[in-house]
């Protein structure tokens, strides 16, 4: 199925007519092309964001509300149809599609429809200067919303409902590995009664197409999430043109696990925050420190839980872990799995592809636990990104703490632990934009989202979402 750009509410082929492959992961297949849109499809994208920019402005928070929340409510009504095209895309099981990326994609309008209506601004009266000043909260203008391919239709909405609910008009891209749920929220949004280019999605290669975007002048702030070296880049090319930039990046996030935390909780969840998505998530705990009295317990039981997983095809209700999204990414993670074998790292359990029947050219990895003898080792340094963790033990706070901190990355931390005193301790001087105690991936939209060191900047979620996407303006009036 060929996928087009939507531009003004209509569906458009790309100007030069460059289309690239989009491909199955669980079977290796080719399965339609998306464009590669080029300079004059993003001029094209601006135009009718920048046209339709007055209106949308002045739409009363009431029917930008209900807008929103209608999208929301269409994305509910066509769950099953948008999580088997998540899954086709991307390799994640369907089952995790209908459970977690349409349903947060559909919270996602529905959240920043109704905080919108609750959005306000300060106002300060200047005592004794017969003065009083008050802020004012404008949207920006046309703005570009660029998202990755592990949770596409999740992060893609995550950053255009709150620039829509602000007022400003979209020119987005989504991954050109994942493209097909923004191409099918083009239409739902019609149906919703969306004005005509209020959002614009192209579509293309990053080198490409994103580049067009952040290139563009007149598209004054970017909201991306991708990895590090692209979030440089985009900083680079962004600065000279003073865009604001909300940058959420890569993590090698650390699962601290202390023997006095509730074993079965602690056991279960830190499975699914290795490998829920195959391991492809910014949040996921990659780096796991066992203190040292449970380590040989935790790595028993731990490797038998592990070995349980199904891998297999994404539609099959009793898979686990489906297939990763590309072929490149499978390669680049198979070649971190040699990396910690070259570096005395102990594959526990997985470390190999899998050939599922039927499906012989997917791209099909083990789950992979390796025991490492340093934390300093590459394996615990880099962003993997796939289903792999590492697991060694630690002996105090301070050790752990300093190990946790020591990557150039501080997404997210996980801790486990009853110690009220040591919770505090350690939530306070790990170096993160969230930590989660006793828990992982429990998400409040209301809270800031986003990391430190190279995982990014600026935060995303709630008002502070809200805030990115509107330039503060006082008025200071006497009188
Ligand atoms: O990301 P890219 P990739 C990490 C993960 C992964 C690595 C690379 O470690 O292995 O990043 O993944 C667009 N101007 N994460 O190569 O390239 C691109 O088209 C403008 C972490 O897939 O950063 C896509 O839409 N845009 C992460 C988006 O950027 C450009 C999620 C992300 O792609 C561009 C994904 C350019 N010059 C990968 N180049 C997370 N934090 O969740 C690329 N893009």
């Amino acid at each position: 199925m060929n996928i087009q750009n939507y531009i003004n509410g209509n569906f458009h082929k790309p100007i030069q007519n460059n289309w690239i492959d989009n491909y199955n992961p669980s079977n290796g297949e080719v399965y339609g092309q998306i464009p590669n849109s080029n300079k004059d499809d993003v001029e094209k994208a601006y135009n009718a964001a920048k046209s339709a920019f007055k209106q949308w402005s002045q739409t009363t928070l009431e029917k930008r509300s209900r807008i929103l929340i209608k999208i929301s409510e269409l994305l509910e009504t066509n769950l099953q149809r948008f999580a088997e095209a998540e899954s086709k895309d991307n390799g994640k099981p369907v089952s995790l599609a209908k459970a977690v990326d349409i349903p947060r994609a559909a919270s996602n309008f529905r959240f920043f429809g109704n905080a919108i209506t609750q959005f306000a601004s300060e106002s300060h009266e200047s005592v004794g200067q017969q003065a009083i000043n008050y802020t004012l909260r404008q949207p920006i203008g046309v703005v570009g919303c660029i998202s990755p391919w592990n949770l596409p239709l999740y992060l893609f909405t995550w950053k255009i409902a709150p620039a829509l609910a602000a007022g400003n008009c979209v020119v987005a891209k989504p991954s050109e590995v994942t493209p097909m749920t923004a191409y099918l929220l083009g239409k739902i949004c019609n149906e919703a009664g969306l004005p005509k280019g209020v959002l614009n999605i192209v579509h293309g290669l990053g080198i490409t197409t994103g580049q067009a975007i952040i290139e563009h002048p007149d598209i004054k702030a970017i909201s991306f999430t991708g990895g590090t070296t692209t979030g440089s880049h985009i900083a680079k090319v962004a600065a000279p043109m003073f865009k604001k930039l909300s940058l959420e990046l890569g993590g090698k996030n650390p699962n601290i696990i202390f023997g006095d935390c509730d074993y079965q909780d602690m056991l279960n969840t830190t499975v699914r925050s290795s490998f829920a998505n195959q391991g492809q998530i910014c949040l996921c705990g990659s780096r796991i420190f066992i203190e040292a009295p449970i380590y040989e317990k935790f790595k028993t039981d731990f490797v038998a839980k592990v070995k349980q997983l199904k891998v297999g095809h994404p539609s099959q209700t009793e898979t686990n872990i489906g297939a990763l999204v590309s072929k490149p990414h499978l390669e680049k993670v198979k070649e971190h799995i040699q990396i910690a074998k070259n570096e005395n790292g102990t594959v526990l359990c997985g470390g190999n592809e899998i050939t599922v029947e039927g499906f012989e050219n997917g791209y099909y990895l083990e789950p992979t636990v390796i025991e490492v003898p340093s934390d300093e080792c590459r394996v615990n340094q880099e962003e993997i990104f796939g289903p792999v963790v590492t697991i060694m033990p630690f002996h105090t706070e301070e050790e752990v703490l300093e190990m946790a901190n020591k990557v150039k990355y501080g997404l997210s931390a996980t801790l486990w632990t009853n110690n009220l005193k040591r919770t505090m301790r350690m939530s306070h001087q790990l170096q993160a934009g969230i930590v989660w105690v006793n828990t992982w991936m429990m998400r409040d939209l209301r809270t800031p989202f986003g990391g430190v060191k190279a995982s990014g900047v600026g935060r995303e979620g709630g008002f502070e979402a809200l805030r990115f996407f509107t330039e503060a303006k006082n008025v200071c009036i006497k009188y």
